[in-house]
């Protein structure tokens, strides 16, 4: 083997690792789980929000020109949300800055996350994707607040 493929070989090795820390760093900074693609079921296109136990809550998020539904979801801190987002019309896109979030949503298909909510405040969602003359009206906002006491 060539000394300078060695060498690239070597530092290439390198950066893989320091990307794949970055990685495992984020996803622990923020509590969230790289989002995933799951079949697609029609299902995902009743928006809704359950409650599965005390913490733990299922999302499923219809995106549509412009707007996404649910608009606003109201957890409380520890809340551990799976995230289902579709969208019924053209290719959208979920960002959710302070979670570190980045999804899209494309029609016939299902992306999906995990993420835990261990500071109250207001999550803003906006779409990043370009999807017509609405586009800049599309958000939402995840509310965190303590939880109530009984
Ligand atoms: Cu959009």
């Amino acid at each position: 083997m060539d000394k300078y493929e060695l060498k690239i070989l070597t530092w290439t090795g390198i950066a893989l690792v320091i990307f794949m820390v970055a990685v495992l760093h984020a996803v622990g900074k923020y509590a969230t789980d790289l989002p995933e693609c799951i079949p697609y079921d029609a299902a995902f296109q009743e928006p809704k929000i359950s409650q599965l136990d005390d913490s733990t809550y299922q999302v499923f998020m219809l995106a549509q020109m412009w707007s996404f539904e649910p608009d606003e979801i109201y957890l409380p801190v520890g809340a551990e949300v799976d995230l289902y987002l579709t969208t019924k019309d053209v290719v959208h896109g979920l960002h959710i800055a302070d979670k570190g979030i980045n999804m899209m949503a494309v029609p016939g298909g299902v992306n999906k996350t995990t993420m835990k909510f261990r500071k109250p405040g207001v999550y803003e969602i906006v779409c990043h994707e370009y999807c017509g003359s609405g586009h800049q009206h599309m958000r939402g906002e995840i509310i965190v607040n303590y939880p109530k006491k009984n």
